[in-house]
């Protein structure tokens, strides 16, 4: 197995025009590029953790329905940036396929642990307790790592294990999940499916 695995996916519906562009590898000596520009301040912050700790490039761009709330804008440049980590995979031979990350950001601490196993579900608590963070509702924080998860078709796991500050422990679980990712994507050096049914 080799190459760069990378996907680009356009997402357009009457609420939010999207154009997602992802590489999972990133070469020796080259740098990553990370552009995101979702309307939402503090979701393009979350997002550029997300690639910057998972080792990845990537390019967002959205135009949402921003006008209504933040809610379609969130759950659809999750689900695009979802539908291109499954698409940039493509079939899930020779990789570790588990991947568990444990993010520090100061006094708050998250864990994330991921299975690239086409069975998408996932559990998140992250026990934040404010309205929003800037521009973005928190209840729309477990429901990005929902929409990735279903769209990826990985099973996720993310908790907050403790902190004060909503913003670190938001931003603790995003990194949690890049390392899990990164872990998880790792290549194995074959070309296996790592499944005892022999098909992921
Ligand atoms: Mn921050």
């Amino acid at each position: 197995m080799s190459g760069v695995r990378k996907a680009s996916v356009v997402r357009k519906t009457n609420e939010t025009d999207i154009q997602v562009s992802l590489t999972l590898d990133s070469s020796p000596g080259v740098a990553q590029t990370i552009t995101v520009s979702t309307g939402i301040g503090f979701l393009d912050h979350m997002l550029h953790a997300l690639a910057k700790h998972g080792g990845m490039s990537l390019e967002i761009r959205c135009k949402g329905d921003l006008y209504i709330d933040d809610h379609h804008t969130a759950e659809d440049c999750a689900l695009a940036l979802g539908e291109a980590f499954k698409e940039a995979l493509g079939e899930r031979r020779g990789i570790r396929r588990y991947g568990t990350g444990f993010a520090p950001l100061d006094e708050a601490l998250s864990r994330a642990v991921i299975d690239i196993s086409s069975r998408p579900y996932c559990v998140v608590d992250l026990g934040l307790k404010r309205e929003k963070i800037g521009d973005l509702s928190t209840e729309m924080i477990p429901h990005v790592f929902h929409s990735f998860a279903m769209a990826a078709g990985v099973t996720l796991h993310v908790d907050c294990l403790r902190g004060e500050n909503d913003h670190h422990r938001s931003e603790s679980a995003f990194k949690a999940l890049a390392l899990a990712i990164r872990e998880a994507i790792q290549r194995t050096g074959g070309s296996d499916v790592p499944s005892t049914k022999g098909v992921l």
